[in-house]
């Protein structure tokens, strides 16, 4: 058995993006809620930048709205022209900021956006602090100097966002003008888009102040590893503003003692007695965290506590391991989408959805098609729930998207995500892209370089992208550790034709298999239905139809799974908001789930699937268990 990913280093740092947490040192003030807020309707969409709008309040200079945020702003309202819009909308708060933090100059306040979709400016009191390219990670700023310039005024925190996207954004789209008077209104343009989900846009995650004192911790990078009932937590501390560098990092385990402990900033700490993490449904105590707090102590206290899972990911040419064992993905592909919110934030939505993913014993999911919400890994950590951690190089068709500028913006946005979610144990892997035109010859190059420095910013993890093309025009295949790979037999190919699903699935897992020896998993499969129609025999769009392609395709797993099919997502966990076109009906169908989380007929087949995977693939000294949210007796658990 041979590993590809022998390494366990920790990777250089560089700048944090640590997620604030409130400590005996660090206050967070949350800024969710209502922000006034104005969409620059100007034919030239740049009024705001001529007419200084950042410069005094909002309302001062034009009509305003409320809008909440988290939210995307596009359905909010009953503007079609707002759902539709394009160009920049600017958002304004106004806070009162504590009088400690104006008084203190030992704090540092920082303004951080979870994420503003998709190119977005930030001026704190007329001052610009901030600019950030890409909608789906978070940005910061420093601005305790400004605040502290005029203490009487409230903190004026205005945002001005664009969801413009072009052949070098990831995601890719084009602006199209239509000139033709007899056909388009004057100055009328189109924004083309080369993914199958609504550009939502707007602040879609939370905006906060932070506070951290002016010598703190930046940043952490840990690493895990264990042997035998040891386990191993290689860990790094970056640290700014201080002189001398004096602190203790101690772990505790989720009783809140001390395990291991140390006062260098780098090192391993040896866990005695590890509990590892395992993912939901593989160990009877899945998700088990540990906290590494860090304390900074000398030039002034800062404390920060992260939670940390130990586990190891290894890939062989067959199989999946986490801990040493195999692990076989039984989970979905989700998106950030619901009714009004559109890819806003909303913790009901999130805690369902978790609800649902255990419902159906999903053990993980893949981030497509762009990074998630933070919060949300929060909840896989807790959860067990394995994570596919993607980036938004989604629609990536045009031969100009492989140029030099292209390339270097998806190698800062992988910067920019593997920083943010390195320390997460669900997350087992990187998708740089999903379905690129990796047969292009350009491609070769890109995603060499792209998979390169993605394995050099983390050598623990898998890195792949999500392929739909031929098996032997795919220039970025020798690169990848795991073959993913999307279908739709029986949809997109030969539609309405359920029985050459066996075939074509076996042919492709073979052809891909064959050539490239590399574990596969069949990140995308499934078909849309409508909620409610019906037809038998089965016809497309029907609830049966859909049920029926997801029980072809599984016997077919049923028979790869003992070789070398390493999992399967259903694409998609429920419906969801799509651009309007001949080919979608209000979204895309293909859900298991309506937009609403009600389950159609597939999710009763892929839940009673589920469950029995989990009884087929839990680890043998697990046999006490018996999963509390199914309701099938036949699929308990194995007996001692
Ligand atoms: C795909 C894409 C996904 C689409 C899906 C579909 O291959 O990766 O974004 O939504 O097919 O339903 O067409």
């Amino acid at each position: 058995m041979c590993s590809v990913l022998p390494q366990r280093t920790v990777c250089p740092l560089s700048g944090g993006m640590l997620f604030p947490r409130e400590s005996t040192s660090r206050d967070v003030k949350h800024l969710s809620g209502l922000w006034v807020f104005r969409a620059d309707k100007s034919p030239s969409r740049s009024l705001g930048f001529e007419k200084a709008w950042f410069k005094s309040r909002l309302s001062e200079n034009g009509p305003v709205i409320d809008m909440p945020v988290p939210a995307s702003y596009n359905d909010i309202t009953q503007d079609s022209s707002l759902r539709d819009f394009l160009g920049w909308v600017w958002y304004e708060r106004e806070v009162v900021v504590p009088a400690s933090w104006i008084q203190n100059k030992e704090i540092r306040v920082v303004l951080r956006v979870g994420s503003a979709h998709y190119y977005s400016i930030v001026w704190v009191n007329g001052v610009q602090v901030a600019e950030h390219i890409g909608g789906h990670l978070p940005f910061e700023a420093e601005i305790g100097g400004l605040i502290r310039k005029d203490p009487t005024r409230p903190c004026r925190i205005t945002i001005a966002v664009n969801n413009t996207l072009t052949l070098e954004t990831l995601p890719p789209g084009t602006i199209q003008h239509m000139d033709d008077p007899t056909m388009y209104p004057n100055g009328y343009f189109v924004q083309n888009t080369y993914f199958d989900f609504f550009n939502y846009a707007g602040l879609h995650r939370p905006v906060l102040l932070y506070t951290t004192p002016t010598a703190y911790v930046d940043d952490i990078t840990v690493v895990t590893d264990f042997s035998d009932n040891i386990g191993f937590v290689h860990y790094k501390v970056s640290v700014q503003g201080a002189i001398t560098v004096s602190l203790k990092v101690t772990l505790m385990n989720n009783d809140g003692e001390c395990v291991a402990s140390s006062t260098e900033q780098e090192g391993v700490l040896r866990v005695v007695d590890v509990n590892l993490w395992w993912p939901y449904l593989m160990h009877e105590k899945p998700a088990y965290l540990y906290t590494l707090e860090v304390r900074l102590t000398g030039d002034g206290e800062d404390v920060y506590a992260l939670p940390i899972g130990i586990r190891t990911v290894e890939v062989t040419s067959t199989q999946f391991l986490i801990n040493n064992k195999p692990f076989y993905f039984h989970g979905v592909n989700k998106h950030e989408d619901s009714d009004i919110r559109g890819k806003g934030l909303d913790w009901p939505l999130i805690v369902k959805d978790f609800n649902l993913l255990k419902w159906l014993g999903a053990n993980s999911f893949r981030t497509s098609h762009y990074p998630y919400a933070e919060e949300i890994l929060q909840m896989c950590d807790r959860h067990g729930i394995v994570v596919i951690d993607e980036c938004p190089g989604v629609g990536i068709k045009d031969i100009r998207s492989f140029g030099n500028a292209s390339l270097t913006h998806h190698l800062d946005v992988m910067d920019e995500l593997v920083r943010r979610d390195k320390n997460h144990p669900s997350v087992v892997m990187w998708s740089v892209a999903n379905e690129p035109a990796s047969e292009m010859p350009p491609a070769e190059l890109y995603f060499m370089t792209l998979i390169k420095h993605t394995k050099a910013l983390d050598p623990t993890r898998p890195v792949t992208y999500i392929t739909n093309s031929n098996y032997a025009r795919d220039k970025g295949a020798p690169f990848v550790d795991i073959i993913c790979v999307n279908s739709y037999f029986s949809w997109y190919h030969d539609p309405g034709h359920l029985e050459v699903i066996p075939i074509q699935l076996n042919t492709q897992f073979e052809n891909w298999y064959n050539r490239y020896q590399k574990p596969i998993i069949q990140s995308e499969y499934g078909a849309d239905a409508v909620s409610g129609l019906h037809s038998d025999p089965p016809m497309m769009f029907t609830e049966e139809y859909q049920k029926v392609v997801l029980q072809n395709y599984h016997n077919v797993f049923d028979q790869k799974r003992k070789q070398y099919v390493v999992g399967e997502l259903i694409w998609n966990f429920a419906d969801f908001m799509t651009a309007q076109g001949i080919t979608r009906v209000m979204g895309n169908k293909k859900g298991i789930f309506t937009r609403q989380r009600q389950p159609k007929a597939a999710a009763f087949i892929l839940r009673e699937r589920y469950w029995s995977l989990a009884n087929q693939t839990m680890l043998p000294s697990w046999t006490k268990y018996i999963p509390e949210h199914s309701v099938c007796p036949h699929l308990q658990p194995r007996q001692p």
